[in-house]
């Protein structure tokens, strides 16, 4: 049945619209990777999030091919019968010939359709395909390797499914065929190899060399026999592939030396942004989970809360424990030199660094559960406030002033005593919440023993390692992911290797205010769409052109000048931040992949489909300086190291005349990306010869 579709995306608040007249007639789009239904890490999180706006464009045409795994299958799959005639004959036929395959809906926004293969039920394949991999492709797989095994069995089924359907249709059909990374390539090639009516993309979001190069500190010669076969796996998809993506400019660059093809178009992540209907609801979410994350570090520092809460900013790194990938090293390094910056300068403001990384572990300590496992001090007040109560009502029954000096007894005050030496503790608040199970190698920990970043009373920069993803049912910090990351003040991402980084493009839509560097994904994004990022609160860090130490002083510099920030100066910029939100909606950023697919059908169905580059691919939107007060906090500081009292604590200015004269200046006529980045500070401010 002929199918056609035109698409139009609308403006968002003033992004330009984008007006797509492409006929897909009777194509059919099947989306294959790893990651469908089956998180592992960041591919996830792309094709769960685009699944709605590709299910709007396809519809009944769109199908998700990933691995059949029982936990995940139980509880976000709907199992049911395949809907399209030719794809049921076509699972059929694999399930009568010794294949699990299985149909469904994914029951995410989108509900989009879901083929579940079972790989390891026609593992007994295994060593035919490697044979028949080797004489096509000389590409041997060693036995070991049981990942890469896994890449054989899903790309052999993978491209058996689509040959299948393909022989099933009563018309020859178009299939676009869309695969992520090297897990899936092989499936790619196959179709081609095999000569099969698909179009194909092949998206990269990482290469494997880039991401081993860079690791550094990885063993590389121990994990040599893993590298080569997978990297002839990526190199092949890559090459054979009509149309080729990568999801940044940054891992293009890397895509064109180490897998020798320039991508075709650059598919930027994206997120489904979810708008408030109250303009300023985020802020309240803000203070809401700000107050429970002071809740936990209330208990966590008992005895030694010596420091203004309300003063306190909280800061926060977060993802896959990759030490130096994901830049935690040069973060401690610059919070050992944040907090001789603070005390020398008499700061009043503490900071509050969570490290959010997952480690092995075998229990929270005993030192953290401790802290969270009730507030004597609080206790004890309502006592004594009850006894005091009681003793005032029985004078004033007797018609009597009570006794102020007779109103507190020895009781109480043993009760009170106890109370204070019981907050009283003979060592330092923890750094990690849990023990370690590799406690003297663990790289967090070794640099900070290292660096010397106790959580003393005179440090001002603190420390929590929580190698643990966050969950709402932990009994010592009970918070998802979302909440905590809307609780804290800045994201801090100082990524080496990060093709594109989904951790910084949450907190912009959260309205959380992050650092990131121009060798992420995002970051080189940002910088190509806002004329001022960090007005923006997108602090990106030059790594690529900048040594360790320099980047590590320009973090310090940026982390140092967002301490000295007013509380309505944060107000602000939260509000200008989340303003970018439209940026990284799929509504916006979808029309990347639509590109990429009209492109590959054109280029494999050349009597069919007529593919024009729109303009958007060509011209790019450029957010413009803010209008409303200077462009950066920095630059809006007083020339005295601290705004007075009276503007520290005033958030009531009229965020909506602000917000407004952003609006208004913020449609300029596009222009065309600049090559450099922003012109940012980056000296130690006051570390001129200073001693402590
Ligand atoms: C939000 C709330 C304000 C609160 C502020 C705290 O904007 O709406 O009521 O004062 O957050 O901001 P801060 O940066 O100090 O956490
Ligand atoms: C990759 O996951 P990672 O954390 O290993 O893919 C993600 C999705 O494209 C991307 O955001 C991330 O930078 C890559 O590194």
């Amino acid at each position: 049945m002929p199918l056609a579709r035109s698409l139009s995306i609308t403006s968002l608040s003033g992004l330009e619209e984008w007006d797509e007249e492409f006929d897909l007639e009777d194509a059919v789009l099947f989306e294959i990777a790893w990651e469908v239904a089956n998180k592992v890490g960041g591919i996830y999180t792309v094709i769960q999030t685009k699944a709605r706006l590709t299910a709007e464009e396809w519809g009944e045409n769109y199908f998700l091919v990933g691995p059949y795994v029982e936990s995940n299958v139980r509880t976000q799959v709907e199992l049911i019968e395949p809907t399209n005639p030719a794809l049921k004959r076509a699972i059929d036929k694999m399930n009568s010939s010794g294949c699990k395959v299985y149909f469904g809906r994914w029951l995410i926004e989108g509900s989009p359709y879901v083929v579940l293969i079972d790989v390891a039920f026609t593992a007994w394949n295994l060593d035919k395909w490697k044979k028949e991999l080797w004489d096509n492709f000389s590409i041997g797989v060693p036995w070991f390797d049981r990942e890469a095994n896994d890449a054989v069995l899903f790309g052999f089924l993978t491209a058996w499914l689509l040959g299948e359907y393909a022989a099933q249709c009563e018309e020859p059909p178009h299939i676009l065929a869309h695969f992520h990374e090297w897990l899936a390539g092989l499936g790619l090639a196959l179709c081609r190899q095999r000569q099969l009516p698909v179009a194909t993309i092949f998206t990269t979001h990482a290469t494997l060399l880039g991401r081993y190069l860079c690791a550094g500190s990885v063993d590389f010669y121990n994990n040599l026999a893993d590298i080569y076969h997978r990297y002839c796996l990526e190199r092949t998809a890559a090459r054979c592939a009509h149309v080729f993506t990568t999801v940044s400019q940054i891992t293009a660059v890397e895509a064109e030396h180490l897998l020798k093809r320039k991508p075709d178009i650059i598919t930027p992540n994206g997120l489904n942004v979810k708008k408030f209907s109250a303009m300023h609801e985020f802020q309240n979410l803000h203070a809401q989970s700000k107050n429970r994350i002071q809740e936990f570090i209330r208990g966590h520092f008992y005895g030694h809360l010596d420091f203004n809460l309300d003063k306190c900013l909280f800061l926060f790194i977060a993802g896959r424990y990759e030490f130096s990938n994901k830049g935690a090293d040069i973060f401690l390094e610059a919070l050992a030199r944040l907090n001789y910056l603070l005390r020398v300068n008499h700061s009043d403001v503490t900071v509050v660094a969570f490290f959010i990384m997952p480690a092995r572990t075998n229990n929270f300590n005993v030192e953290t559960l401790k802290g969270q496992a009730g507030d004597t001090c609080m206790d004890t007040a309502q006592t004594v406030k009850e006894r005091f109560g009681k003793k005032l009502y029985e004078s004033l029954l007797v018609g009597q002033l009570p006794d102020v000096s007779k109103m507190l007894d020895k009781d109480d005050f043993t009760m009170m005593k106890r109370a204070i030496f019981a907050t009283q503790r003979q060592c330092q608040p923890p750094i990690c919440t849990h023990n370690m199970l590799e406690d003297s190698n663990d790289p967090i920990l070794t640099c900070i023993r290292r660096i010397g970043l106790f959580n003393s009373s005179a440090d001002r920069v603190k420390v929590i390692f929580h190698p643990e993803f966050l969950s709402s049912t932990s009994p010592l910090l009970p918070m998802d992911y979302e909440e905590f990351v809307r609780g804290c003040h800045l994201g801090v991402f100082p990524s080496y290797y990060e093709p594109w980084g989904y951790t910084p493009a949450e907190c912009t839509v959260m309205g959380i205010p992050s650092i990131s560097t121009n060798l992420s994904g995002f970051g080189c994004f940002m910088e190509e769409h806002i004329a001022d990022p960090s007005a923006y609160g997108i602090y990106i860090l030059d790594r690529r052109y900048r040594g360790v130490d320099e980047s590590c002083n320009q973090l310090t510099s940026y982390l140092f000048q967002f301490c000295q920030q007013s509380r309505r100066a944060r107000i602000i910029q939260r509000n200008r931040t989340e303003r970018l939100s439209d940026l990284l909606d799929w509504r916006y950023l979808g029309r990347y992949y639509i590109s990429a697919r009209h492109m590959a059908l054109a280029k494999a169905f050349p009597d069919t489909y007529f593919y024009q580059p729109h303009d958007s691919e060509t011209v790019s939107f450029r957010y413009p300086r803010p209008a409303s007060v200077p462009p950066s906090p920095s630059l809006s500081r007083h020339s005295s190291p601290r705004q007075s009292e009276a503007e520290e604590d005033d958030d009531r200015y009229d965020e909506d005349a602000e917000a407004e004269k952003d609006r208004l200046n913020i449609r300029q006529p596009l222009t065309l990306p600049s090559k450099k980045g922003p012109a940012l500070p980056y000296t130690l401010p006051g570390a001129n010869g200073e001693k402590n």
